[in-house]
């Protein structure tokens, strides 16, 4: 029952987040844009698709055109491995990102990570 409960709702939080898809917001520069995206590039949003706190990220990262390659962690279960390995903690949405010295970091929270987006590159 629990789970076609969450199946439903999945089907309908990705469907309102398909309808209600938010327009980028931010503009920067061809060269600002091309160093941001090198640099998330090489981080990973560990997610599930249709969780509503990794949605709510996603969202996020479309509105700030912000782009970063994504693990979901029930389509193979080396993604669900990497996430226990480096960030320890069963939840997502994960973002593993590396700061300007090189260490690497795994930030949890949507509320956190989004504000962390929100910082970067204006
Ligand atoms: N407060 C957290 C909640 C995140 C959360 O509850 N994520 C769920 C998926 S929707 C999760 O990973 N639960 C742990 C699990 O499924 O093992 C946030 O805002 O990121």
């Amino acid at each position: 029952m629990m789970t076609l409960i969450r199946k439903v709702l999945g089907f309908l939080i990705l469907t309102l987040d398909r309808w209600f898809t938010p327009a980028v917001e931010v503009s920067r520069s061809p060269s600002v844009q091309a160093e941001l995206d090198r640099k998330t590039g090489a981080w990973t949003l560990y997610h599930l698709e249709a969780c509503p706190f990794c949605v709510k990220v996603r969202r996020e990262m479309k509105r700030l055109a912000v782009t970063i390659p994504m693990k979901e962690i029930n389509a193979d279960p080396r993604n669900h491995e990497e996430l226990m390995t480096g960030g320890k903690i069963d939840q997502v949405p994960c973002l593993r990102y590396c700061d300007d010295s090189g260490t690497e970091h795994w930030m949890y929270e949507s509320a956190d990570i989004n504000a962390f987006l929100a910082k970067l590159g204006v």
